[in-house]
């Protein structure tokens, strides 16, 4: 993608967002670049993933239902009762739609932000470890040490944020979606295997 492209997009996304959403976002799309840097993916398609995670984030919780039933984007039970984990669908639709990405990649890695899932792809792993270390974020346990994973080893890192977050669930009146489940199921397993 050209630069051109990518500035006019960042600048209908930014009217679409509050500032520190934007901030945040933008945060997400630098470390995106790092870390491709780092893992030998590519940048130009992390930054622009990045840059497009959440850009259904700021839409009112009930607007989201009301556009995924608009749109056909089919709602579970869970979401229903957590409607803001849909920013992460009704995001993958925007891109496609509103800001025009077709890469399917860039459309999944969008789509699977929040819980993550089994067996992704590096620029999925990649967009959902920036979403959880870019550098204004700053209250989650043991970012020093997944700051530093995050460089080193996308499958441990993966792993160490699914065990995080999940405790974090789990000590909250959230529900669990199944993708974050069978995320963590699947990369404990990964990385029993690996390190023994
Ligand atoms: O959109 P962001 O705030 O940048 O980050 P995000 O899209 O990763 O959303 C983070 C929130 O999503 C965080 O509070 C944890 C929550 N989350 C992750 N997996 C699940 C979940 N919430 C529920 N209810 N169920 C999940 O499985
Ligand atoms: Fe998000
Ligand atoms: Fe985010």
């Amino acid at each position: 993608m050209d630069t051109e492209k990518f500035r006019k997009i960042q600048k209908k996304l930014c009217k679409k967002l509050d500032d520190r959403r934007y901030q945040h976002t933008l945060g997400v799309m630098y470390t995106c670049a790092a870390l491709a840097m780092a893992h030998g993916q590519d940048m130009q398609k992390a930054q622009l993933a990045g840059l497009l995670h959440d850009c259904a984030k700021c839409i009112p919780n009930q607007k989201k239902l009301k556009l995924c039933k608009k749109h056909k984007i089919p709602v579970t039970a869970l979401e229903k009762k957590s409607p803001y984990l849909l920013h992460a669908k009704l995001g993958a639709y925007f891109a496609r739609k509103k800001y025009g990405v077709e890469d399917k990649e860039i459309l999944s890695a969008i789509r699977c932000h929040t819980t993550g899932k089994r067996e992704m792809s590096a620029l999925e792993q990649i967009v959902y470890i920036a979403d959880y270390i870019e550098p204004m974020r700053n209250i989650a346990l043991h970012l020093d040490e997944i700051r530093r994973l995050a460089f080193q080893d996308l499958d441990q890192c993966t792993y160490r944020i699914l065990a995080d977050t999940l405790e974090y669930l789990e000590q909250s009146p959230k529900e669990i979606d199944p993708a974050t489940r069978q995320a963590y199921e699947y990369y404990k397993e990964r990385n029993e295997h690996k390190h023994g």
